[in-house]
């Protein structure tokens, strides 16, 4: 007996110390995995491999047996965004980890700032939204949408990539990839129109990266020419998610509108229901501007031009080509459910005649070289921006308020964007 409970003894010993060499290797190499996967998931060319995307999806794969997906908000939708969130929370990135160098976009709700890595030495395009101005404008929704869709995986080669977001008290910053040739339409102002193969390589990179968003079931909706950037060697880069509309299947439609007047559907200014067609109209708007130099409906007068949205044919003048004003006839459509991209979708796009001397498995892998490169010197040549912003000032001053310390005043604005990691006070002051 007492041989016996000797022996047990030893053997509970032996157990206890077996558990903790098993429980201190468990945790080494749970913190190497850690290491790894923040190497990973900051670099992007590592990020955009197959095999990667598929192993960082495990969590999500994990999620969707559990049956956890849940449609009624974007924080819902954040599996990806939940790993990054805390990626970003263990790897503490924060405001003061970048130097902000120029104001290079502004909008209702903040700012775009170029900014280098202070320890990389690379340059992001920084967006910075205020909380309190995107809950005053009953924007939120939006706002998380805008960062889950960011964080869904999004890889394609015309998308503007998302590295990091955090947030301080006051703000929400998303950390983009930087692209400097500037907007396209800052170039077709300079050029007034667009000769047709130049402009049927843009539209070619914008279909390709609208049709890759509704196969993830996302409406961009939001096309305008300020979103269209293109990068340093002239390949289209689409910003600005803030308003997509996520988990919209193919019969889905949808009510809510913010967006540009110009390029506003019949179906959105009538308040009607919508779906992805409105992209393919949105594209039709950019194609119509391109080579013919104004938007499909124009005119000073807004509620002429509504009125012309709504009743007017586009006037398809012959100095473009038959299939160039055969594409537009049918993404102009004004019954959606008659445009073309209303069945198939982008393979509708891809196999009209307009697109045939496309090599699409090329123009995918970015081989085609663009028509036009903006030439710039090197990352910090603004040339391509409006000086209306990059002459700006980047003011910086010790930043007292936008703190951690979350105060009543606060509170609200913090615990209202939830996904978000905490940084400490941001030391700069953009607006
Ligand atoms: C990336 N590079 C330049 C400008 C930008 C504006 C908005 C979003 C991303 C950007």
């Amino acid at each position: 007996m007492a041989v016996t409970e000797a022996g047990s003894e030893l053997t509970y010993c032996k157990m206890r110390g077996i558990v903790g060499v098993l429980a201190a290797f468990i945790k080494e190499r749970k913190m190497g995995l850690n290491d790894f996967i923040q190497k990973l998931v900051s670099t992007p060319n590592i990020c955009q491999h197959a095999d990667v995307t598929n192993f960082l999806k495990i969590d999500e794969n994990l999620e969707e047996l559990d049956g956890l997906e849940d449609d009624e908000g974007p924080s819902h939708h954040m599996s990806r965004l939940e790993s990054r969130t805390s990626l970003a929370e263990e790897t503490q990135i924060k405001p003061c980890d970048f130097d902000y160098l120029k104001i290079i976009g502004k909008g209702s709700f903040g700012k775009v700032l170029l900014a280098r890595h202070k320890e990389t030495g690379q340059y992001y395009a920084v967006k910075v939204l205020q909380k309190k101005i995107i809950m005053k404008k009953k924007e939120q929704k939006h706002i998380m949408a805008e960062r889950s869709v960011l964080m869904k995986n999004i890889k394609h080669p015309f998308l503007v990539g998302l590295h990091y977001s955090f947030q301080t008290t006051e703000k929400l910053y998303f950390v983009l990839d930087y692209v400097n040739g500037g907007e396209l339409f800052y170039h077709l102002q300079r050029e007034r129109v667009f000769l047709e193969c130049r402009a049927r390589f843009y539209a070619g990179e914008i279909a390709s990266a609208l049709g890759y968003l509704h196969d993830l079931h996302i409406v961009y909706r939001d096309l305008k020419p300020e979103n269209i950037l293109l990068d340093s060697l002239g390949h289209i880069v689409l910003t600005d998610f803030g308003l997509c509309k996520e988990g919209v299947e193919p019969n889905d439609t949808t009510t809510t509108f913010c967006g540009t007047p110009e390029y506003l559907a019949p179906e959105v200014l009538q308040k009607q229901a919508y779906d992805r067609t409105v992209d393919w109209w949105c594209l039709g708007c950019v194609l119509y501007e391109m080579l013919y130099g104004l938007p499909p409906f124009y005119s000073r007068n807004t509620s002429e031009m509504y009125n012309n949205i709504l009743n007017k044919a586009p006037v398809l003048k012959p100095n473009v080509s038959n299939a160039g004003r055969e594409i537009l006839e049918g993404l102009l459509q004004k019954d959606r459910t008659k445009r073309l991209g209303a069945k198939e979708d982008f393979l509708e796009l891809k196999f009209h005649s307009f697109f045939s001397p496309i090599n699409w498995d090329d123009l995918m892998a970015r081989r085609i070289t663009p028509p036009f490169a903006p030439a710039v010197s090197g990352p910090t040549d603004l040339k391509h921006f409006d000086p209306e912003f990059t002459l700006l000032p980047v003011t910086s001053s010790l930043c007292n308020t936008d703190s951690l310390c979350i105060t009543n005043s606060v509170k609200e604005a913090a615990g209202a964007f939830p996904g978000f990691s905490y940084g400490p006070p941001a030391e700069l002051y953009f607006m």
